[in-house]
């Protein structure tokens, strides 16, 4: 994005564990900063070495290591610098599939989302790594190895230390391995992409969908208007025009000259049972238009136009980044209250910036962009804290899924109580022997007084 930049002097690339040991092992003994990378493609600037920080990037422990093909079973384990992308490619060859899935797959590594605690596109269905991460090993900042790389599906023996290590942007260690639990693929899908009038349509669309389509429901996303025409009018779609081709209703209007909200659907079922759900899922798509809640729709009619409306959601981020600075907000928020966010942002903001809302309706997650011709404090003062505190306000978080990294971390106290905060730099501090982050000390007196006590 632009937004940070890096200024380290050294890139390290180990290749196992012990490497990685032993130069945290150093680096500790030295008081050396470090930060570990993965792909890069975080959005909060947490892989960058904002200041002289050693950058450890596990890249090259790229080795999947074993994977149990058993039905019950679909185990991978892998090292942490696998790319996501490949993972999927090695288990759609195995007759599974990853149970995460992203825009930035192929460049984001598996010790990344990981770290990150990534949600992305099929959280919907398959819910957080939270859930599907069986085990992990770790490399704590003495050097110390964690084997924590369980294949079990159940093991209640103690705390279930992984879970802290899910989700905590490299703050406590560096991921090397990861064992995941992956479905088995099924044979069929299909995708919808559909218009809504407005906000409240999308919102009970969603749950009409989850009533009456359950289990093969795998994504709903949104994306406003502005998105839409952002993304289509962008050279990212392509010289072929790639998407705008597709995205024309039976009756051949153009989806991107009409002002709605659109939402990609998707739907996994099995190949055996496909044709009933084919009929469920026209019945649905029927009622909803009948209804009223859907004003214009296209089912895919093959896997090229399939991935077509996969690209045009995916493609928002980059999107954004061409069209200039970008400021990016990662909410959850509740569902009924997360479209007046935006409409309350563009009063905020008047013509200076475009206010660009997409995200996972199906999660309550609301990715808000606004975008400008370049990056402006009087842009920036409208914005925050308004977006922040509306979002506490709310009872909402902050950081639904990229993390506070540097971006946030001071504003964690927006989402999380003073004594949360306090056990979790406590806990570094005693347990993992960390010293405190002063970087997310500047606009927070009450942490600042809890990081000095
Ligand atoms: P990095 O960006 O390299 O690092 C992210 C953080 O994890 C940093 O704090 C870093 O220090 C730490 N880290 C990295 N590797 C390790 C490790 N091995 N051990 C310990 N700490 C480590 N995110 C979503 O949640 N959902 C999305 O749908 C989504 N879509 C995206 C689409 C695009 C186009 C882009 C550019 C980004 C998207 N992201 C999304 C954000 C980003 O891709 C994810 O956060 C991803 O999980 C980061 O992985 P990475 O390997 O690039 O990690
Ligand atoms: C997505 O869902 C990513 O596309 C990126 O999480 C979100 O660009 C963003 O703000
Ligand atoms: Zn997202």
């Amino acid at each position: 994005m632009g937004k940070y930049r890096g200024s380290s002097k050294l890139l390290l690339q180990p290749k196992n564990t012990e490497e990685v040991s032993q130069i945290l092992k150093y680096c500790n003994s030295r008081c050396l900063a470090v930060v570990p990378q993965g792909g890069n493609t975080g959005l909060v600037g947490g892989s960058v070495p904002v200041f002289d920080e050693v950058i450890i990037n596990v890249g090259l422990m790229r080795n999947i290591l074993s994977f149990d093909k058993v039905i019950v079973s679909g185990v991978l384990v892998c090292e942490a610098g696998c790319i996501l992308e490949n993972l999927i490619s090695f288990l759609d060859d195995e007759g599974f599939i990853m149970p995460l899935d992203l825009g930035a797959k192929g460049s984001c590594q598996i010790g990344g989302n990981v770290s990150t605690n990534a949600g992305g596109l099929r959280l919907l269905r398959y819910g957080s790594l939270h859930g599907s991460v069986l085990g992990l090993e770790a490399v704590l900042a003495n050097g110390t190895v964690l084997d924590m790389l369980g294949t079990l599906r159940k093991d209640n023996t103690g705390y279930d230390l992984k879970h802290l290590f899910i989700g905590s942007e490299g703050s406590l260690g560096i991921v090397t391995k990861v064992s995941i639990l992956t479905p088995p693929k099924l044979s069929s899908v299909n995708i919808a992409f559909l218009a809504c009038e407005d906000y409240t349509s999308c919102q009970k669309l969603l749950l009409e969908a989850k009533k009456k389509l359950g289990g093969i429901l795998s994504a709903f996303e949104f994306l406003d208007s502005d998105a839409m025409s952002l993304v289509s009018s962008t050279t990212f779609l392509g010289t072929e025009n790639h998407g705008q081709e597709v995205i024309k209703d039976k009756h051949g209007q153009d989806f991107t000259s009409i002002d709605l909200r659109a939402l990609p659907l998707e739907f996994w079922y099995s190949y055996a049972s496909g044709s009933i759900f084919m009929e469920n899922l026209e019945a649905f798509l029927l009622h909803s238009v009948e209804s009223g809640l859907v004003a214009n729709g296209v089912l895919a009619q093959d896997i090229n136009q399939a991935s077509s409306f996969w690209h045009i959601r995916e493609g928002l981020p980059e999107a954004l980044m061409k069209a200039g600075a970008v400021y990016k907000y990662d909410l959850s928020l509740p569902l009924e209250k997360m479209y007046d966010l935006v409409e309350e942002m563009r009063v905020q903001i008047g013509p200076a910036a475009k206010v660009v809302a997409y995200g996972h309706l199906g999660d309550g997650n609301l990715h808000l962009n606004i975008s400008a011709p370049a990056y402006d404090d009087n842009i920036l003062a409208k914005i925050e804290p308004f977006v922040y505190e509306w979002t506490s306000k709310n009872r909402g978080s902050i950081s639904a899924e990229h993390g506070l990294g540097l971006m946030k971390a001071a504003k964690i106290h927006y989402s999380k109580s003073p004594e949360t905060v306090r056990l979790m730099i406590d806990f570094d501090y005693c347990v993992f022997e960390l010293l405190p982050d002063t970087s997310c000390l500047d606009d927070n007196h009450s942490i600042i007084c809890l990081c000095l006590s």
